[in-house]
């Protein structure tokens, strides 16, 4: 009998007819559960090292030698023109880094499992940490990984990702809103971001909006994810790459396409100028890179060299694809794996630690424990909750802060010093602190992390300089609790009393940690 003929899956089918929007309380039968818990999943995001770290030793002495990189396998061709500027050739680089984290992210349970599988719902507090050390490039030396589960439901996952030996951060959190259609397809709304830092560069920086998804395939106990819509890449030095997703018959007919467009202003793209270049293809599979050149210069093989800047391609009203080549190949492009500690030398904190039993009864298929060892955690959650209500505490989050990017809306703050320090009589102190700049938060002894603590309303206001004002500015996109992508004058970014309270990590509070370590 086929799993999706099974009474087991037939009554999951049925039990999301009651589905409320929180993914804990579906019950699952275990061949589609994962043992693995979304926490973990922060890691997706710099498993290719060499592309993540790379836009920081692209510099004006080297820019153009990128191009030969993009080389198509078959006919070894590269591409024949010039790269305009070392600004746009490490945009090519991260758009092809983020490129590559979207099989990791949204495939790679198909690749491993053969669908895509319920990964476990991560308690508050749950922590997970890793390092990829890069023996074969001394130059990159290690980037570490802390993903934290700032908030259970709904869940939200926040982390950080920090190579000091090149000055390379990236930070940002997620959160999903999920909604089953009645033809039982999943829609997944993504809020958040993330943010990437180039210290070789002046801090040049890169703003990342998460896509929307779905999931289909769930009738036939096979699901699969389908990315949606567009996500954005804004890069401080105004360059731009939307990215737009469609499923299967859209854009080529084939499932998980991709198409992204580079522009050298925000300007180019919101008045639907030409872009300089064009990606497309499977973001699961393989893309192509081509250059969007004019009418006129297309007779001129020399014209498609470095004259052909940005300002350029901007007038044209019939552009003209010069040759694909082969951008990414992300079924094949290499991972650096990341080096996470014997679950014996975890805290009890650390998702492999916490979820053991779990996991290994998932593996087992074993549902009678999969059940006890999972209400054994999520009873003793319930518990903590109680008792921290009773004593008029909250959960302290370990590594992250929650910032408030309202200007509008006055609220009782405290400062990030009595956060950190415990005998800080301050509490009521506004202070404003450059929260991407993760170095700066003033030296403190800190009160016991992870642990509920008593600072129920701390609230941190973002500065002026504050990276994610900047770049979501120069966007236009929104800057409160909205979808990922929204823009500024959407009906999101309009409704009345929304948030604007962004998770943020604090490298101080990481540099104080003194039970976890990478
Ligand atoms: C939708 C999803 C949970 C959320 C996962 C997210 C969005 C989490 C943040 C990561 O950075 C990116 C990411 C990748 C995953 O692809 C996505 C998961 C895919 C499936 C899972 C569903 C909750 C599983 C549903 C299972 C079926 C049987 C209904």
């Amino acid at each position: 009998m086929s799993q999706a003929s099974s009474s087991s899956w037939k009554s999951f089918l049925k039990s999301i007819a009651t589905f409320n929007g929180d993914l804990s309380t579906l019950t699952a039968p275990p061949f589609i559960l994962s043992p693995v818990s979304l926490v973990e999943f922060s890691q997706y995001w710099a498993e290719h090292q060499n592309l993540f770290l790379k836009p920081n030793f692209i510099d004006s002495n080297n820019f153009n030698s990128i191009k030969n990189e993009l080389t198509d396998k078959d006919t070894t061709t590269t591409l024949e023109y010039d790269i305009p500027t070392p600004e746009i050739a490490r945009l090519l680089v991260v758009v092809k880094w983020f490129m590559s984290t979207l099989r990791s992210q949204y495939y790679s349970r198909n690749e491993s499992e053969g669908t895509e599988k319920k990964p476990l719902n991560p308690f508050l507090g749950e922590v997970f940490t890793g390092k990829w050390l890069n023996k074969d490039h001394p130059d990159f030396g290690e980037t570490v990984l802390l993903s934290e589960q700032v908030s259970h439901h709904p869940p939200k996952t926040a982390f950080a990702i920090f190579n000091d030996k090149n000055n390379v951060h990236l930070q940002g959190y997620n959160e999903i809103k999920t909604v089953f259609s009645k033809t039982l397809t999943l829609s997944v709304k993504q809020f958040g971001h993330a943010i990437l830092t180039y210290g070789n560069h002046n801090d040049e920086s890169y703003y990342i909006t998460l896509p929307a998804l779905h999931i289909e395939g769930i009738l036939q106990a096979s699901p699969f994810v389908e990315l949606d819509g567009k996500s954005y890449i804004q890069s401080s030095n105004g360059n731009l790459c939307v990215l737009e997703y469609s499923g299967r018959g859209y854009f080529s007919g084939k499932k998980n396409s991709v198409k992204a467009k580079i522009y050298t202003s925000t300007e180019d793209y919101k008045s639907n100028k030409d872009p300089l270049y064009l990606i497309s293809g499977q973001w699961s599979g393989i893309c192509t890179i081509s250059k969007v050149v004019p009418k006129a210069s297309k007779k001129d093989s020399a014209s498609l060299n470095a004259s052909s800047n940005s300002s350029s391609s901007s007038s044209l009203t019939t552009p003209i694809i010069v040759k694909d080549v082969l951008f990414l190949d992300s079924s094949t492009d290499k991972k650096e794996p990341l080096i996470v500690k014997d679950v014996e030398l975890q805290n009890p904190l650390e998702s492999r630690k916490a979820w053991l039993d779990v996991a290994n009864a998932i593996r087992a298929g074993d549902y009678e424990k999969i059940v006890a060892s999972k209400s054994k955690i999520e009873n003793a959650q319930r518990q903590l909750r109680k008792e921290e209500e009773a004593q008029g505490i909250t959960w302290k989050r370990r590594w992250f802060v929650d910032v408030d990017y309202s200007k509008d809306i006055p609220i009782k703050t405290k400062s990030i010093e009595s956060m950190n320090d415990a005998q800080s009589t301050t509490s009521s102190t506004t202070t404003a602190i450059d929260n991407l700049n993760i170095n700066d938060v003033p030296a403190s002894s800190p009160t016991p992390i992870g642990k509920s603590d008593e600072n129920k309303d701390e609230i941190i206001f973002a500065t002026e300089n504050d990276k994610f004002i900047q770049l979501s500015t120069m966007l236009g996109s929104s800057m409160k609790n909205a979808q990922s992508g929204t823009m500024v004058g959407d009906k999101d970014d309009k409704k009345p009393n929304i948030t604007a309270l962004h998770w943020r990590f604090q490298r101080k509070l990481w540099n104080n940690e003194k039970e976890i370590t990478a």
